[in-house]
C-alpha cells in the first residue's frame, strides 16, 4: 500500500512544500461548510431540487425567497463578520457557535444569528426531498420507536412544540447522551451552541410558511412530514452518535 509518507519520500523532501503548499493550522481546520477560494469564505449551498419540487407542501415562491434571499443574507452577513476579523477564517461555523463567548465582542451576535442561520438552513434544504415523506426508515425509525413509542406520538409532540414556540425559531430533534429529545430554539440559535447535535429541525419562522399557510403554522408543520428525507436524517443521526 502506498502511504502518504511513502509518496512524499518518492517525491523527495524538497518538493513537499511546493507540491502540497505549506501545511498550516488553517488547512487542517477546513470543514465541509466553507471553502478557501475568494474573499468570501462561506457560500450559499445550491438547492439540489427545483423551487417547485416540494409542492404542494412547500410552494415554489416560498422556497425561492427562503433560499435565495433569507439564507443568502445569513451567508452575506457571516462573511462580513469573518472578513472583519480574518483570524476567524480558520474556524468552521460549528467551532464558532461552540465558542461564541470567545469571539470578538462586536461579532458575537452577528455570528450567533447568521452563522446559526447558515448552518440551520444548510441542514433544512437537505433534510427535505421531493421523494421524501412516509414512515421513518433505518436506525432513526427504531430510535424514535424506542424513545417516543410510535412515529405518530413523536410527530404530534414535535408539531406541538413547534406550534407553541412563541415568535421565530426552530423545533429540533437532538441527541443527548444517546437519548433523543425534542427541543426548540429562538431566532437562529443552533442546538450546537448547547453541545447538542441537531439530527433534524423545522424552521418555524413565518418566512418559511406565511405565503402559503399565513397564520396556520400547525398546517405547515403537519405538511412538512410529506417532504422529510429520512435518508439524510439517518445520515445525521449516525453522525450524531459519532459526535
Ligand atoms: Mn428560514
Amino acid at each position: 500500500m502506498t502511504t502518504r509518507r511513502n509518496f512524499l519520500y518518492l517525491l523527495g523532501a524538497g518538493t513537499t512544500v511546493t507540491f502540497f503548499g505549506p501545511v498550516t493550522k488553517a488547512s487542517w481546520a477546513i470543514s465541509i461548510d466553507k471553502t478557501t477560494t475568494g474573499t468570501d469564505l462561506f457560500k450559499l449551498p445550491p438547492l439540489t431540487y427545483d423551487y417547485n419540487a416540494l409542492e404542494p407542501h412547500i410552494d415554489a415562491t416560498t422556497m425561492k425567497f427562503h433560499h435565495d434571499k433569507h439564507h443568502a443574507a445569513y451567508v452575506k452577513n457571516l462573511n462580513a463578520a469573518v472578513n472583519k476579523h480574518p483570524e476567524l477564517k480558520t474556524k468552521s461555523v460549528k467551532e464558532m457557535l461552540l465558542n461564541l463567548d470567545k469571539l470578538p465582542k462586536d461579532v458575537q451576535k452577528v455570528v450567533r444569528n447568521n452563522g446559526g442561520g447558515h448552518l440551520n438552513h444548510s441542514m433544512y434544504w437537505k433534510i427535505m426531498s421531493p421523494k421524501g415523506g412516509g414512515e421513518p426508515t433505518g436506525k432513526i425509525a427504531t430510535a424514535i420507536k424506542t424513545q417516543f413509542g410510535t412515529f405518530d406520538a413523536f410527530k404530534t409532540q414535535f408539531n406541538e412544540m413547534g406550534t407553541k414556540l412563541f415568535g421565530s425559531g426552530w423545533v429540533w430533534l437532538v441527541q443527548e447522551k444517546g437519548q433523543l429529545k425534542i427541543m426548540t430554539t429562538s431566532n437562529q440559535d443552533s442546538p450546537i451552541t448547547r453541545g447538542l447535535y441537531p439530527i433534524m429541525g423545522n424552521d418555524v419562522w413565518e418566512h418559511a410558511y406565511y405565503l402559503k399557510y399565513q397564520n396556520r403554522r400547525p398546517d405547515y408543520l403537519s405538511a412538512w412530514w410529506n417532504v422529510i428525507n429520512w435518508n439524510e436524517v439517518n445520515r445525521r443521526f449516525e453522525q450524531s452518535l459519532k459526535a
